[in-house]
């Protein structure tokens, strides 16, 4: 099986995040584990959009508040490129309920919140690509390896991850 080294995720700082002054926290912890910023801008998402982004909340309880909330200020909208980069998104993030998050996720150090939870990170490959092309347009993401931290991809990855021989 190949590995997804050029994998990408979408990432958004929540009102909150923004509000608290934690973009630049944020962001640090991802590049620090070694996933590249191949996009990024600050927005204030129309209700169209959240709508869409959230579509597969539409008829729950906490859907109009989860709208609300996530139009209620800026957002900072990231995408994010590396090794299997969807699911070390999620596992640095921490789980939904960040009372419960473990230390040393986003969450579990810095939030409380199930619903000010400072993070969305796409969960799988389809949602990643729905989320990207809904929040990005082609020419707002660089080329593949051409984001933050690409000197330091030598070193990330052993040549076999990185495709090349065992
Ligand atoms: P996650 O952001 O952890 O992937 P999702 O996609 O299941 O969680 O839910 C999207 C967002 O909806 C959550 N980030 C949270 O803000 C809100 N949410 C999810 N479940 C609940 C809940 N039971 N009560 C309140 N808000 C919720």
């Amino acid at each position: 099986m190949s590995l997804a080294l050029h994998e990408r995720t979408l990432i958004i700082i929540k009102p909150d995040g923004v509000a608290r002054g934690l973009i630049g926290e944020i962001i640090s912890r991802f590049e620090k584990r070694g996933l590249s910023v191949v996009g990024m801008k600050m927005t204030r998402p129309e209700r169209a959009l959240a709508e869409e982004h959230y579509r597969e909340h539409l008829g729950k309880d906490f859907y109009p508040p989860l709208l609300q909330f996530i139009t209620s200020g800026p957002v900072v909208v990231l995408c994010l490129e590396g090794l299997e980069a969807i699911r070390v998104a999620r596992a640095i993030v921490g789980p939904t309920l960040a009372r419960e998050a473990p230390s040393g996720t986003i969450r579990g150090d810095l939030a409380l919140s199930g619903r000010n939870n400072l993070i969305h990170a796409s969960d799988k490959p389809d949602s990643a690509e729905r989320e990207i092309r809904l929040w990005f347009s082609p020419g707002e993401l660089l080329p593949p390896s051409g984001g933050s931290g690409a000197a330091s991809r030598e070193w990330l990855y052993s040549d076999k991850e990185k495709g090349l021989n065992s």
